[in-house]
Parts: structure tokens; C-alpha cells; sequence
């Protein structure tokens, strides 16, 4: 019996799924496979063609797959965010590493039984980064993918090490094979900014007060924000997440000249963002209650990420600046939302 053609979505029940999901569905040309211990909202489920529940680092399950389908997509979301993970390190590394590693291997095997690469989507984050101190970060400006990258989180050790190790099965895995095994899988990483979602709401990041502020806001309820009101760090509008997921996974192999790229669209103050809300919802009770372990992190990531790479390579052009992230996608939808 042929297997059949697939693209498969890890994690996908969680922030950036559900987006990915629904423009993969708009686009009818896949078939869609998704993987998560957790079921999909109904509303989504209609949309993939096999939903599966269950774990990345469930090995017999994914044999099971290998035997059924034949990916040669794959957007490997599962992950667990970087405040989450420095309460259970432990886990965090068992999902973000090993099951990264389980799902590279099975991308492996897929491309060296069908012949093809395997287009591997990673999301990295920010959190690959550590500046040091706040000077170091008031310096930096606009940081390049090669520098800082001495993460001071478990979510931001594992992030790293899994952009290396996507390089690794891409460009030299099994080096020593009498025969050329490496180039199976073809890995793609976006070290993506703090996003905000006008449908969903994230836990367990540490970038999750700008979405928190936004969505308490909009259901009058009051919200007291962990972060420090001059904290900056990137930010990007999800549907942007999303399609440039499509656009990195769309370009052509010969174009790309690295196998990870920073992307960034806007990054205003947790103050910036507050006086943003309150101009949209007049009555929003939002305080200051700092949190300063969570800051610690906030304070290690950059303020902006020179993204010329990702432009330049698969013409990364976001739609959403901040005016218009918050005017046309985040508060009409959002004020829908909880209507
Ligand atoms: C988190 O805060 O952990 C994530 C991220 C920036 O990767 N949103």
C-alpha cells in the first residue's frame, strides 16, 4: 500500500498551531497530520485530515507514523516556554531536546526512505539569547543571530542546542558513513520574538505579559504586570509568525545562506504597550506588580534582533507594525472575542 504525503504539525493544539492550521487548511494543498498530548479545540480538529494524541517521546508511536505516512514537511512546535521550564527543568529538556531529537531522527528516516529532504520548521526564540547585564543590552542594538548566545534559561539552553542540532542532521550528520547521509533533513529555524495572538492566550513564557495586559484588558478584568514598565523586548503579531513559518518553509533551498534567522516586527516598552491598551479599553486596571526573578530573564534578552538575514534570503516583510498590530489585528479581534 502507498503511504501517504503529509505534512505534519508537532504541538499543535498550543499558541502558534492554532494559526499554522488554519492557513495550511485555507490553502488545501496538504494533507495535515498533527501530534499533541493534547486534543485539538473542535473548531480546528475539522480542519487536519488525522489528528493524533499523544507524545513526541512516544518512539513506538512514531514508528507507527513512519510506517503509515510519508512526511516531507514538518513544523515541529511542541515545546515547553521558558518560565514553565525553570520550574521543571528536567521535563523542559525531555521535551524540548529529546523530543526534538526524536522528531529529527524520524525526519531522518522519513527523507532516506522517500527519497526527498524533509523541510524541518523549527521555532527557536529570543531566548537563545543572554545579554549579560542591562548595560550590555542598552548597548547591543540590534542583535545579529551569531552573537550572545549564552542563554541563562533552561528554554533558551535547549532552543540553542536544537538550532545546532538541526544544523548538525542537516549538514553533517553521520560524517563518518562510508555513505552520504547528510542533507535528509532540510532545517529551517526562526528565533521568533514574543508573540501575540488575538485568539489564543500563552502560558508558561516570560514575554506572556504583553498578551496577558491585552486580553485582561479587553474582559475588564484588572491585570498587575510582572515586568518593569521600561522592559523591551521584541514582538510580533502571530498572523506574521505564521506566515513567515509558510514563507521560510516555501523558499527555495539555494537561497538560504543559514539555518537560523532572527525575526522582528516591533518592540515597545511594557509601558508603551499599557498606555497602547488603555487608549483601546479607557477603563483597563493595570498595575505594576515586578517580578524579579521573571524579569531577570526579560532583562537577558535583546531589545531589538537585526533581522536583515531573514529579509534579505526569503524576503521576511512584516505586515504588522505596532499601530497596526494593535488597530487592525489585536484589538478588533480581541474586543470580538469577548464580546
Ligand atoms: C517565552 O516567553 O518563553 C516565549 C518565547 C519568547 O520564546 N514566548
Amino acid at each position: 500500500m502507498l503511504r501517504k504525503p503529509v505534512v505534519l504539525i508537532t504541538g499543535a493544539s498550543g499558541e502558534i498551531g492554532h494559526g499554522l492550521i488554519t492557513s495550511l487548511a485555507g490553502r488545501g494543498d496538504r494533507r495535515i497530520v498533527t501530534l499533541d498530548v493534547k486534543a485539538l479545540e473542535p473548531e480546528l480538529a475539522r480542519l487536519v485530515d488525522q489528528e493524533i494524541i499523544g507524545s513526541i517521546l512516544d518512539t513506538a508511536l512514531l514508528e507507527r507514523f513512519i510506517a503509515e505516512y510519508e512526511v516531507d514537511l514538518i513544523f515541529h512546535l511542541a515545546a515547553l516556554l521558558s518560565t514553565r521550564s525553570e520550574f521543571t527543568p528536567i521535563a523542559a529538556h525531555q521535551v524540548n531536546v529529546e523530543g526534538t531529537l526524536h522528531l529529527l531522527e524520524f525526519a531522518q528516516r522519513q527523507g532516506e526512505s522517500h527519497g526527498r529532504p524533509v523541510v524541518f520548521l523549527y521555532p527557536s526564540s529570543i531566548a537563545a539569547y543572554g545579554l549579560p547585564n542591562l548595560e550590555a543590552k542598552d548597548r547591543a542594538g540590534k542583535v545579529g543571530e551569531d552573537e550572545f548566545n549564552a542563554p541563562s534559561t533552561m528554554y533558551g539552553c535547549n532552543k540553542l542546542y536544537c538550532e545546532h542540532l538541526g544544523r548538525y542532521y542537516a549538514r553533517h550528520y553521520k560524517r563518518l558513513a562510508p555513505e552520504i547521509l547528510a542533507g535528509k533533513v532540510d532545517f529551517r529555524a526562526i528565533r521568533f520574538p514574543g508573540l501575540i495572538s488575538a485568539v489564543t492566550v500563552p502560558s508558561g513564557g516570560t514575554s506572556d505579559y504583553a498578551p496577558e495586559m491585552i486580553h485582561a484588558a479587553a474582559q475588564g478584568k484588572p491585570y498587575a504586570c510582572f515586568a518593569r514598565p521600561d522592559t523591551r523586548i521584541p514582538f510580533m503579531a502571530m498572523p506574521d509568525g505564521v506566515t513567515a513559518l509558510l514563507a521560510l518553509a516555501a523558499a527555495p533551498h539555494g537561497r538560504l545562506s543559514r539555518t537560523v534567522y532572527n525575526i522582528s516586527a516591533f518592540n515597545p516598552s511594557a509601558n508603551e504597550i499599557e498606555s497602547i491598551v488603555r487608549l483601546a479599553f479607557p477603563g483597563a486596571a493595570i498595575s505594576y506588580q515586578i517580578d524579579a526573578r521573571r524579569q531577570g530573564i526579560l532583562d537577558s534578552w535583546p531589545a531589538d534582533v537585526d533581522d536583515s538575514a531573514a529579509r534579505h534570503d526569503w524576503g521576511f516583510a512584516p505586515e504588522y507594525d505596532l499601530q497596526r498590530a494593535f488597530d487592525g489585528y489585536l484589538i478588533p479581534t480581541i474586543r470580538q472575542r469577548y464580546r
